[in-house]
Formats: structure tokens, C-alpha cells, sequence
């Protein structure tokens, strides 16, 4: 089963990518098997290439998709459980959001009591998320930002949108309204900071039933890693999140979870680039292993206007907790 994610065409289960008549010839002539090159890695396979127009230029900044990039972006979404696709925001707009979260993230570390077990915080502005990992939201920085409209910038992205509207819906049923979604007007990130070890891995959310058919979607998560190559993206030791294609539905995550292999991707991305993730696919955050590099990444969430995320963030602010 393992191969099929790896080896197999996006259209046709059956067909592995590059196979010729040739290939599956049954003549007494050696089979010709396909060049490796032309097997697509797992990472191409959950990625839609944008087309020039879709990706942010100073020119067209986040225009619609084109409808052979939404179809793209439907299927690789409901199929893999994630998406990926490159340059896709205004690299300074993400990394403008990196400069508010992370003063939000010190001025709020600052404040934390002297006696606070740093592993396990709660508060409204910044949590835990295992050692030297937090989870930054709420602060004065990041609220500025949202007043200016640069949440809307990307909570509203047409293409991004439109595309989530299909994936809630059943495949074959026409795209949700936009009344059935509630996109956060609020931007989260998650800080990993020099030291932190990988994440366990997990969902975000559990499966509304874990009998009966495979649902839509009822939750997508947009990851922004909000690092440029000359920062540290590119380089290993600051770590990436791992994500393991096809985990969204019970079956596959009960396999992986209890214990299987699975293949997995950690793409090396970089500001301006953006993950879609259904919220039931496994995941984790990498370790990170670097001198002195913070790795910050934005969020987003987009859910069914219906579903109440019971995930209960801290109601008391540090700056109340420091008093
Ligand atoms: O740090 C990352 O790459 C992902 C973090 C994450 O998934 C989480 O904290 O839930």
C-alpha cells in the first residue's frame, strides 16, 4: 500500500506514472522499467505548480485560480489531505507577520512568572506546545496587524477560498456558500525555538465518526512558514513540519498510529509559500537543532460555520498573571 502513494498517478490508482505499452509488455524482451525521474516523489504530488498569474507578483497580488489549478487543488486535497503550494503570498506580508509574532512572543515570555513550568503555559496570548515550542496569539503586534486588514490578506485569499468552499463539500456536489464557512480573522503561529525535539505525532482534530464513510473535510489549516532561505529555511537543522499524505481518513491513521510505516513529506518551505492541510492528518513539528534560529510559522484556519473547536485556549492573560 505503501507504494501506491509514491508510485501511482494522480488520476489512475492503477497506472504507475511513466509506465509505456512497452512496460507492461509480455513479450520475452526485458520489461523496460520506468526512469526514476520520471516517478514523481510524493512531495511533487500533493504540490499544484501555480501558474505565473496565481502566484504573488507585485502586479496581480493573490488572484483567483485558474480553473485547471482549482481542480488540481480540490483533488490533491481530498485525496492526499494536503496541499502544497509555493509562492503563493507576498513573501514581505509573511515575514511582517513574522516580525509581530515574534515581538508578541517575547514581550509575552517576558511577562510569564519566574515560577511557571515553561512546558505546560496556558495563557490567552501564549501556549505551550511542548518544550522550547509555543503557540503565539492574541498579542498587541498581531491584533495591530489584523486591524489593518493583513489577516483579511490571507483568511481571504479567492483562490484559496473557493478551493476549501469545494473540498467541504461532497465530491460531486456543488461548493459550499461562503455563509457555511467561517474562516478565523485571527493569525496563530507556532514558534519552535533552538533546542526543541520533534513534536509527537498528531491530528489536529478527531474524526466527527470513526464508523461509516469517509467525510469532507470539516476543518483546513493554512500553514505560512515565515523563514527566507538567507534565514535558515533551507537549512535541516532548523527543522520543517512532517506530514504524512493519505493520514486523514481512520483507516490510514489508525494504521500509522498504530505503528505501520508510512511515507512521509517534510517540505523545505519558505515565506511566501502555503500548506492546506485537512485537520484529521497526521503531523508534526521537527526538531530544531540550530544555534539560534527561531522557526515561526503562521496559521490559519478555515472550518464548517457548525463545528465548535472544543480545544480550550487559556481565558487568563499572562500580563494578569505577571501582576
Ligand atoms: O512546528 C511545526 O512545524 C508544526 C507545529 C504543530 O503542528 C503543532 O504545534 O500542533
Amino acid at each position: 500500500m505503501q507504494a501506491a502513494f509514491a508510485l501511482f498517478d494522480e488520476d489512475d490508482e492503477n497506472e504507475p506514472i511513466g509506465s509505456t505499452s512497452e512496460g507492461t509488455s509480455t513479450s520475452s524482451l526485458p520489461i523496460p522499467t520506468p526512469a526514476i525521474t520520471q516517478l514523481k516523489s510524493l512531495q511533487e504530488r500533493v504540490t499544484v505548480q501555480l501558474e505565473e498569474a496565481e502566484q504573488h507578483t507585485t502586479a496581480q497580488p493573490h488572484a483567483a485560480f485558474s480553473e485547471t489549478t482549482h481542480n488540481a487543488c480540490v483533488s490533491v486535497l481530498r485525496r492526499h489531505g494536503v496541499l502544497l503550494l509555493k509562492g503563493l503570498f507576498d513573501p514581505a506580508l509573511i515575514l511582517e507577520w513574522r516580525s509581530r509574532v515574534l515581538a508578541d512572543m517575547d514581550v509575552a515570555l517576558a511577562a510569564v512568572p519566574a515560577s511557571a513550568d515553561r512546558t505546560t503555559l496556558r495563557y490567552k496570548e501564549l501556549a505551550s506546545r511542548q518544550a522550547a515550542r509555543f503557540e503565539v496569539r492574541n498579542g498587541a503586534q498581531m491584533k495591530a496587524g489584523e486591524a489593518q486588514g493583513q489577516a483579511a490578506v490571507l483568511s481571504e485569499h479567492p483562490g484559496v477560498v473557493r478551493v476549501i468552499l469545494e473540498a467541504f463539500a461532497c465530491p460531486g456536489q456543488a461548493p459550499l456558500p461562503l455563509s457555511d464557512m467561517r474562516a478565523w480573522r485571527d493569525v496563530g503561529a507556532f514558534v519552535s525555538l533552538p533546542g526543541a525535539t520533534a513534536q509527537q505525532l498528531h491530528a489536529d482534530l478527531d474524526h466527527l465518526f470513526f464508523s461509516g464513510p469517509h467525510l469532507p473535510p470539516h476543518y483546513v489549516t493554512m500553514f505560512l512558514p515565515a523563514l527566507t532561505p538567507d534565514d535558515g529555511a533551507l537549512d535541516p537543522r532548523v527543522g520543517q513540519t512532517e506530514f504524512f499524505p493519505g493520514t486523514h481518513t481512520v483507516a490510514a491513521a489508525a494504521k500509522v498510529l498504530n505503528g505501520e510505516t508510512a511515507p512521509s513529506i517534510s517540505p523545505q518551505l519558505q515565506a511566501g509559500d502555503a500548506v492546506l492541510y485537512d485537520a484529521r492528518l497526521l503531523h508534526r513539528g521537527l526538531g530544531n537543532s540550530s544555534k539560534s534560529t527561531r522557526r515561526p510559522i503562521l496559521y490559519v484556519n478555515f472550518q464548517r460555520s457548525w463545528f465548535e473547536d472544543q480545544q480550550n485556549w487559556g481565558q487568563e492573560s499572562v500580563f494578569d498573571a505577571s501582576k
